[in-house]
């Protein structure tokens, strides 16, 4: 029983530094940003990785709790439709670079696919695609200014931390059973006296 208890508690303490991780975050910044701007011509696309290793992300240490990007297009003719491609699993599709001076900005939360592509090595590939126009008397690309990634991130210790991913169920079932196993151990060792 007292093996119980002792796990019991084990679980608490790690629910709660799971819990806590959010709390300690600290953002990290990546920028690319061309210049001169990039034209996407009509069908045409561009490619760029985001780095978070430059700001000091330790992939494996480091744990990714979430991450965001905001791109700022330019235009000055047509009515364009466009994706961003994010990583392997997220696509954000639009309409419509408007067409003025300011640009336009786009922002949007990574999803959980793109937030384990960039927690394992620090770096996620972003394609931004054009596919069509919605307008016939056009045929127009539009201008690459700049994309910015934010990302929270909860600081490891080297060697002892695990995996930087994001929590998942997944982790406490296992820890769930790695202490289910360290109690039934116990169990046998006292039954064996
Ligand atoms: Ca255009
Ligand atoms: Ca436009
Ligand atoms: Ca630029």
């Amino acid at each position: 029983m007292k093996s119980l208890k002792r796990a019991g508690g084990a679980l608490l303490f790690a629910a709660a530094m799971l819990a806590s991780g959010a709390s300690s975050a600290i953002p990290i910044v990546h920028v690319v940003d061309p210049n001169p701007n990039v034209p996407i011509p009509y069908l045409g696309s561009y490619s760029y990785v985001h780095d978070l290793t430059v700001g000091g992300f330790v992939p494996g240490v480091d744990t990714l709790d979430s991450a965001s990007m905001s791109l700022l297009l330019r235009d000055d003719a047509g009515n364009e439709v466009f994706q961003f491609e994010v990583g392997l699993g997220q696509v954000q599709g639009f309409q419509n670079v408007n067409n003025g001076s300011q640009g336009e900005l786009y922002a949007f939360a990574l999803t959980a696919p793109s937030l384990l592509d960039l927690a394992l090595d620090g770096l996620i590939n972003v394609t931004i695609r054009s596919l069509a126009h919605s307008n016939s008397q056009f045929q127009t690309g539009f201008i690459f200014d700049h994309s910015t990634l934010t990302a929270q991130v909860t600081k490891g210790v080297s060697g002892t931390s695990p995996a930087g991913v994001i929590p998942e169920p997944s982790m406490l079932l296992l820890l769930g059973a790695a202490l289910a196993g360290l109690g039934f151990a116990t169990s046998r060792r006292a039954r064996r006296k």
